[in-house]
């Protein structure tokens, strides 16, 4: 676990790296202050109330659903390990909200467990598979006891391609040996790699959880959020040019913009390359 307050762009460190290698995920505290947390936390409630949801919400696309969102795609503290890890030709792919209230009654069996990516999980056929794509998880509740519904995360199995489980997801199964269910304040971010093996556990708790979910990948890999009108919407005027970026708002449309054939008119290009960030010995961050 690890404790950071660091200013605005600067590198995640050659430890967390190395942490994030071993370990697959990392845990920095105190991301968001307490204004921070209130401004999104509050979003996401009332959008849950508008939406007439009384129970659990898994919404994706969280900035269309919730434009007051936005500060979070690249929040300084936070956006710096998606630059170190996944360079500059990188957009959000996938993101979502969550709303999880107190289960009163026990659920039926539900296997989480899953690697992000979908398909990608298939039909890559190297062993391990590449990482294609980072996530990070902002806590928006306190869930610094377990039982509160935590994320579950099998430390270092992001190099394994495979997690034995049941013949089917309804069919009950123990928990993976060595799964840990992490802790975190309101404010704590998770940073994760794609691959690392991982699920949502039950909330029996009274504190409801909320979370907000942003995942990241290359420019080059189709999205899956739902984010093609956003360019029409009054809220695109108050975005920066790192955020467009990062919501497939850069470029013509052209399929060259996005193989990255155009640094010098990619924000996140502008932006390292003006504060010397672009270290040569990351390949992604080599034009
Ligand atoms: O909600 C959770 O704790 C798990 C989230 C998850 O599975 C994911 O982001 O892929």
């Amino acid at each position: 676990m690890t404790q950071v307050i660091a200013p605005a762009w600067t590198p995640m460190t050659d430890e967390e790296r190395a942490q994030f290698d071993r370990d697959g995920f990392l845990v920095i505290r105190n991301v968001l202050n307490q204004d921070e947390i209130e401004r999104a936390r509050t979003a996401i409630l009332n959008f849950r109330e508008k939406a007439g949801v009384t129970g659990a919400l898994h919404e994706l696309s969280a900035v269309t659903a919730c434009p007051e969102l936005a500060f979070l795609l690249d929040h300084p503290v936070a956006f710096r390990y998606i630059w170190s890890l996944l360079g500059w030709n990188v957009h959000v792919y996938h993101s979502h909200i969550d709303v999880h209230p107190q289960i009163k009654e026990k659920t039926p069996d539900w296997w989480h467990w899953h690697q992000d990516g979908g398909r990608q999980n298939r039909e890559l056929e190297t062993d391990p598979r590449p990482r294609m794509s980072v996530k990070l998880a902002y806590w928006l509740s306190d869930v610094s006891e377990t039982g509160r519904g935590n994320f579950t995360v099998l430390p270092g199995s992001h190099l394994t391609n495979w997690l034995p489980g049941p013949p089917s997801r309804g069919v009950p199964w123990p928990q993976p040996e060595g799964a840990l269910q992490i802790t975190a304040n309101p404010g704590d971010l998770v940073v994760f790699d794609r691959r690392i093996w991982h699920a949502r556990s039950d909330n029996y708790s009274s504190i409801t959880r909320v979370g907000a979910f942003f995942g990241y990948t290359y420019r080059w890999l189709a999205g899956r959020d739902n984010v093609a009108d956003l360019p029409n919407q009054p809220m695109w005027a108050g975005l920066n040019d790192v955020q467009r970026q990062l919501l497939g708002g850069v470029g013509d449309g052209d399929g060259d913009h996005l193989w990255g054939h155009y640094p010098e008119t990619t924000p996140l290009y502008g932006e390292l390359k003006q504060r010397g960030l672009l270290d040569a010995s990351i390949p992604a961050l080599i034009p």
